[in-house]
This record gives structure tokens, C-alpha cells and sequence, in this order.
């Protein structure tokens, strides 16, 4: 019996896959994108499976469908499907499906541009964001996301790695959670290190970082959990201010500078004193490509010890479509669920 067939529009924003879902969207149930992704992971995670994984998908595959507005002033919601689950928010992903779907007449903003500036208001699991986006002729050129809040959620903590020894880490948040690893003696940097190397350690230190450390979102329990892994070191191209390599599902590294990696690694700088309210932040991945970010405004999260102090990041970056698929899931097909080589 068929599963289901899928129509998709294939991008990259800065080098990292993005696999818009065109159609049989599931009817989920929920008000919010936040109960909708609950509603997706418990009911139709084999369509994320049989989409992300090989082999319909790889290792970095990421995808998304749209839906209509959850808020009247909203123009589109996002659902992220990706290897490493349904994710409360990405930053890639939102540049690369707002591409896709402008490009391809499925988002049509509700409000004319205001002051020469075309706006979407765009509803993910995560929050609201607004976007920003630059068009010439029949191409968007570039996508700004004001991004939710993002804010350090533990500071200078020593994970004892197996075989590695003691890493200092700190935890930050940009719609998802990360382990923020700076250059120290038994990291030299990711310019030394090699993919397969990051890949190894990064499996390991978030394995003894969830272990260790409890990140639930003190304003949507639903969002919790450390999924990502950021490595820092120094910069290869002329004009960013910092490199990074994220590793997230099973054994990606993002192509992308990762748009949550960045508010998170932005609001770890800020709290640390390091970044301040306005500064511009240019930000390269494991592959060269930036995304320019920036810390427009400062907010607090309201948790039950009291506020935190937060920022409200935004990520500039570019996509280009490259392609269309028609890809069904049949169940006649060992296969049709995906698999992970380890
Ligand atoms: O850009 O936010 C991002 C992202 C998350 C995982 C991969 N990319």
C-alpha cells in the first residue's frame, strides 16, 4: 500500500539542504506550530523519516512544509522536518523555504513593503518571527530572520570527556540548544581538526552534556533538550568575525553557519560581555559560506527563578533552488522509512 507522495522543491542556503514539501501536508491538530509539531512527531514521523534519510535523504538532509498562519498577522507557518527530528526552529531552513516558496508564488505577503522593506511575520514552533528579504526580478537575493529569544543557559561548565579529557562548555539558546565549544587545550580549534573528527567528539560530548545538564525553555516546556553542537575556531575567509562547524542528527556538520547556531553563539557573547546591543556579527561555516547576524534588540524570558536576560538575534543569509522531486513513500519498500549508515 502507498504511504504517500510527495511533491519538493530543493534548495541550499549557503551550502546546507533545504527540502520544501509542496504537498499531502498531515491535517495536524493543535492551535500553535509548537502543539502541531507535538502532533507531527507522535503521528506522521515516518513521512520525516522516509523524506530525511537515506535513501531519499543523507546525512544533512532538512526539510519543511508550510502551513497557513497560526496568528491573524502572521503570513505562513513553518514546520522544520529534519534527520535530527522536527526542530522548534531553524535558521537555514526558514531562509531556505521563504526562497523557495516566494520564488514559487506559495507565500503571498499580506502587507505591502513598508519603507522600501518587504516583510513576512512567519509563525514556527518555536514563536513568531519576522523576516526580511530582498528581491530582484524573480529571484529573492537575501532573507533576514528576526529570530525568538536567545539566551546562555549555562556558563564555563567542565564535561568530563571519555578518551578527550575536560572540556569547558558553555550551553546557549537560539530555538534550539547548544553546546558551545571554544578553542582550549584538548580542542586546538575546527581548523584543526578534520569533519570526521567533529563528528566523532561531537556524538560523545552531547551524549555527557544531556547527561549533565537540564535545558528546558522556561517559557515552552515542549522545547528541551541539547541537540546540537557547536565548535568554534579562527575564520578562513576575509570578513567574518568567527567560524563554526554544528553538528546535529547523527553525522552532519552544517554547510550552513546555522542561523540558531548563531543567535545562540551571539547571545553566549553577549552575556559573556563579548558582543553588546547593535553589534553586527558575521559568522562563517565549516564550508566558508556567512551569515551576517546581529543583536537588535535586548528582551528577557520569564522562567520560574525569576527573568533571564536575552537577546533578539537576526541572521541574514541566501539560498538558491536548484531543483523539483516528486518522491513517494511506499511501504512495499524495506527502505521506505530510511536508514542511518553508523
Ligand atoms: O540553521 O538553525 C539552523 C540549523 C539547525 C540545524 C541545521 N541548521
Amino acid at each position: 500500500m502507498i504511504k504517500g507522495t510527495f511533491f519538493c522543491i530543493d534548495a541550499h542556503t549557503c551550502g546546507n539542504p533545504v527540502r520544501l514539501v509542496t504537498s499531502s501536508h498531515p491535517n495536524l491538530k493543535g492551535q500553535t506550530m509548537s502543539e502541531k509539531r507535538l502532533d507531527f512527531m507522535q503521528n506522521y514521523d515516518w513521512i520525516r523519516r522516509g523524506l530525511m534519510f537515506e535513501p531519499r535523504g543523507h546525512d544533512m538532509m532538512s526539510g519543511a512544509f508550510l502551513y497557513p498562519p497560526c496568528n491573524d498577522n502572521s503570513d505562513a507557518s513553518i514546520l522544520f522536518i529534519e534527520t535530527s527530528g522536527c526542530l522548534p526552529m531553524c535558521g537555514h531552513g526558514t531562509i531556505g523555504v521563504v526562497t523557495a516558496a516566494l520564488e514559487n508564488g506559495l507565500i503571498v505577503p499580506k502587507n505591502l513593503p513598508i519603507d522600501g522593506r518587504n516583510k513576512l511575520t512567519i509563525d514556527v514552533p518555536a514563536g513568531q518571527i519576522s523576516i526580511e528579504y530582498q528581491q530582484q526580478a524573480d529571484k529573492i537575493t537575501a532573507v533576514k530572520i528576526f529570530n525568538v529569544a536567545s539566551y546562555l543557559a549555562h556558563q564555563d561548565v567542565t564535561l568530563s570527556i571519555p578518551n578527550l579529557g575536560p572540556l569547558k562548555v558553555d550551553v546557549s539558546y537560539g530555538g534550539n540548544y547548544y553546546v558551545i565549544i571554544e578553542p582550549q587545550e584538548n580542542f586546538p580549534g575546527i581548523d584543526q581538526w578534520s569533519a570526521s573528527q567533529i563528528i566523532h567528539w561531537s556524538t560523545i560530548v552531547r551524549e555527557v552534556a544531556a547527561k549533565h545538564l537540564t535545558c528546558i525553555h522556561p517559557e515552552d516546556p515542549s522545547v528541551n533538550g541539547i541537540s546540537h553542537v557547536l565548535w568554534t575556531g579562527h575564520p578562513q575567509s576575509g570578513g567574518s568575525d568567527a567560524a563554526n562547524a554544528v553538528f546535529y542528527g547523527d553525522k552532519a556538520i552544517d554547510r550552513s553557519p546555522c542561523g540558531t547556531g548563531t543567535s545562540a553563539r551571539m547571545a553566549q557573547l553577549f552575556a559573556k560581555g563579548q558582543l553588546k546591543l547593535g553589534d553586527t556579527f558575521v559568522h562563517e561555516s565549516y564550508i566558508g559560506s556567512q551569515f551576517i547576524g546581529r543583536i537588535e534588540q535586548l528582551t528577557t524570558l520569564d522562567s520560574d527563578r525569576g527573568s533571564i536576560p536575552a537577546i533578539m538575534p537576526s541572521i541574514e543569509g541566501w539560498a538558491k533552488v536548484f531543483g523539483q522531486n516528486c518522491i513517494t513513500i511506499d511501504d512495499d519498500d524495506p527502505y521506505a522509512f530510511g536508514f542511518v549508515v553508523k
